[in-house]
């Protein structure tokens, strides 16, 4: 009893191991009393998140790779069989080709393009409409986004402009279920040394800077974006939606970097 998220059924999409945002946040979730539903992108992952979903008191862990609406609709159909409802959903998915991510944006290629904004973006929409008929009594969607939507950064490239598109599939969303009760939501964090950001060229020399430049002077860690999102996903923040909460130690208010 008293816990943030006690009896509260939902799904995070995006875990790839033990260092992934999603990963902190199914774990805080799960703290929190909630009931999970945790998905990988492929066969290859299934090992280390079924075994990291054992962990978890009522967790388990599906195949779901979000540019297939087929395998979407068999996540909904699992958790519809399991307990028949569903109160929040984690996005916590994106990609990139590596040959967009560094070198000039210029050179950012259709297919290229097309296949970030897919992933990383329209994911969002293709992720929460099938989830609608389960969401009955309201809910809450948060997704994880970047400051390089607002602002040029080096190599983050074709990624800010999936989320610039992905911040404003946010509002949209927010405008149109706002009358069922259903909040969407963003949270920004500082770099943070996971699967998708390690070995992405200098990241480490960002990473450093970031420290020097942030008002806490420190970096971002995963499990304080957890805590973040427990607040966005439980009834604390029930007067919020259409929002981006950066987790950054106030790097994003800074002017001089
Ligand atoms: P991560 O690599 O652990 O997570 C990214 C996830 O996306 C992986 O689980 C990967 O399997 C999944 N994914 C990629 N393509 C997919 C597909 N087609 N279908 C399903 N899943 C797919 O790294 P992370 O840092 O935890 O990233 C999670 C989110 O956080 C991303 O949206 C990222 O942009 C965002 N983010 C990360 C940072 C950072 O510095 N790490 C900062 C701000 C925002
Ligand atoms: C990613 C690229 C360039 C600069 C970057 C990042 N900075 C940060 C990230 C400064 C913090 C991490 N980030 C916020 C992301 O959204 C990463 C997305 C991503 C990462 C990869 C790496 C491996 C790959 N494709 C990817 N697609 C998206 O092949």
């Amino acid at each position: 009893m008293g816990k943030l998220l006690d009896g509260k059924v939902g799904i995070i999409y995006g875990v790839a191991n033990q260092r992934s945002i999603a990963w902190a946040i199914a774990k805080a979730a799960s703290n929190e009393g909630a009931k999970l539903c945790v998905t990988y992108q492929s066969e290859r992952l299934a090992q280390t998140v079924v075994e990291l979903a054992s962990q978890l008191q009522d967790a388990w862990a599906i195949q779901c790779d979000v540019t297939d609406d087929a395998q979407i609709e068999r996540v909904y159909n699992a958790v519809d069989e399991r307990y028949g409802r569903l109160e929040f959903i984690v996005h916590s998915v994106a990609f990139a080709r590596r040959e967009e991510l560094s070198g000039s944006f210029i050179n950012t290629s259709r297919d290229g393009f097309i296949t970030a904004m897919d992933v990383s973006a329209y994911s969002l929409i293709a992720v929460t409409r099938p989830a609608l008929r389960l969401m009955q009594s309201g809910g809450s969607v948060v997704t994880l986004t970047y400051i390089g939507s607002e602002r040029a950064m080096p190599n983050y490239n074709v990624m800010g402009v999936c989320k610039a598109a992905l911040e404003a599939i946010v509002r949209y969303l927010a405008f149109e279920l706002g009358e069922r009760g259903i909040r969407v939501n963003a949270l920004s964090p500082g770099p943070i040394p996971t699967l998708a950001a390690r070995g992405i060229s200098g990241f480490t020399q960002m990473y450093q800077r970031f420290r020097e430049v942030a008002p806490m002077r420190r970096n971002t860690e995963a499990d304080e974006v957890a805590d973040a999102a427990l607040f966005l996903l439980s009834d604390m923040s029930r007067g919020i939606t259409g929002e981006i909460v950066y987790v950054d130690q106030g790097f994003h208010i800074v002017g001089l970097v």
